[in-house]
């Protein structure tokens, strides 16, 4: 297999690493054991757990005001593998890559072979209708699946059917559509027919997915409209998912909420009736949906992940929510970002697996408040970076990847072969 970064260095990184983590990850095994906890079964079980990685995300970002480019951008969707494959390299958390179509369109076999050699796959695609195309004929100004006029939502269905097509060559099992419908003034649109609109379109989207694709529909409060969104909260994206039929699932992006929403409480009731997909991570501080995961709120994370174990651990059927990041990054290295996102959702995780389930529904049983809701605490206040660090070290990645990745002068080194960029493409979604 390729590598970006050599392996000797990745290794000689660990070296000096190694005693260190070897005597923290043996100290949290003892205080574990002692609560019957083996921490090798935790490893293991967070070296198997994956989170995709935007190809859009390795891009610097920007916002309404501007986009300042930063040194070795990708050119293109070549670039943008050999970028996703160095996180993976270190982190070994993010074996796929969820594709943006039109921004990543290109010959799906150069894609499949890229990506194989590098030891990638493909997670869900991503179709594009919030942005206008150089070569369409309708414009998006004014929506895409809920316009008015049906020439307009023909071009946006014919899209989505495009964007399955592809991602059945690359391997993908699953497209998201994320829709900029909505309107800016009151009255500027009438919620039931552009819902019904959006409804019948979606439907002949739905048509035309492989029998064992699944389609996600990800709800967002506000922007780019910004009085209403056609799919504006996770009760219309329920009611979409339940009108479509069993393959059509609710995609929840952490960041699109208001701010003090109990998204942990939504993903429970999901998981209940059937309807997870899955998740695009990020976080939030204010209105935004693009900075990095457990940045902000690292115990909402966590509160999300207790909620996943939990229905793991109550063995709910058929639950294999896709888990991907969506996050914009204006002010750091795109690399940097994603691996330390991987991070954090990985550590949520792994500190929602200590959580001492028979303990906590006894306290529920018997309305101890105190207790219940401290072991919750208890569990996500364990420092559990040992056994991140030992779970990237037994798959063969880094025990500091932020660390071996400056290291290892990659940034610098595609500087020097990738001409600065002017324009900016993508990012805010
Ligand atoms: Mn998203």
């Amino acid at each position: 297999m390729e590598t970006r970064i050599s392996p000797d260095l990745v290794q000689s990184d660990n070296d000096a690493r190694a005693k260190a983590l070897n005597s923290d990850y043996q100290a949290l095994g003892n205080k574990l054991s002692r609560s019957g906890i083996d921490i090798d079964a935790v490893t293991a079980k967070v070296s198997e757990f994956f989170v995709a990685v935007p190809s859009w995300g390795v891009g610097t970002g920007g916002t309404r005001f501007a986009r300042f480019p930063g040194i070795g951008e990708p050119r293109g969707i070549f670039d943008k593998l050999n970028d996703c494959a160095v996180i993976q390299q270190l982190t070994r958390a993010t074996p796929n890559v969820s594709l943006h179509i039109p921004w990543d369109k290109a010959d799906p076999n150069e894609l499949r072979d890229h990506a194989t050699a590098l030891g990638l796959g493909f997670d869900a695609i991503n179709s594009n209708s919030f942005s206008d195309a150089p070569d369409q004929t309708h414009s998006y100004k004014f929506g895409s699946l809920s316009h008015v006029t049906p020439e307009t939502r023909a071009q946006a269905v014919e899209h989505n059917i495009e964007c399955i097509e592809i991602g059945d060559a690359l391997g993908s099992k699953a497209l998201t559509v994320w829709i900029g419908d909505g309107s800016n003034f009151p009255g500027q649109t009438n919620f039931t027919r552009s819902f019904e609109r959006y409804l019948d379109a979606m439907g002949d989207i739905y048509k035309a997915l492989p029998d064992d694709w699944r389609i996600f529909s990800e709800h967002k409060m506000y922007e780019p409209a910004f009085y209403s969104t056609v799919v504006q909260d996770w009760g219309s994206n329920l009611l979409i998912a339940q009108t479509l039929g069993e393959k059509a699932f609710c995609l929840v992006d952490l960041g699109h909420h208001a701010p003090n929403t109990n998204i942990e409480m939504i993903v429970a009731r999901l998981i209940q009736f059937k309807k997870l997909g899955g998740f695009h991570f990020n976080d939030s501080k204010y209105g935004d949906d693009d900075l990095d995961a457990g940045s902000i709120d690292p115990y909402r994370l966590f509160l999300v992940f207790n909620e996943l174990v939990d229905a793991e651990h109550r063995g709910v059927e058929n639950f294999h929510p896709a888990h991907m990041i969506d996050q914009s990054h204006n002010v750091t290295d795109p690399i940097e970002s994603l691996m330390a996102s991987a991070n954090e959702i990985r550590r949520a995780y792994a500190q929602a697996l200590l959580v001492d389930r028979e303990a906590l529904s006894e306290y529920q049983d018997d309305n101890d408040a105190i207790m219940a809701t401290e072991t919750l605490k208890r569990a996500f206040r364990t420092d559990v970076e040992p056994i991140l660090a030992q779970a990237r070290l037994r798959s063969g990645g880094a025990i500091d990847p932020v660390a071996a990745y400056r290291a290892s002068g990659y940034r610098a080194k595609v500087g020097a072969e990738r001409p600065a960029s002017k324009a900016g493409s993508g990012g805010i979604v």
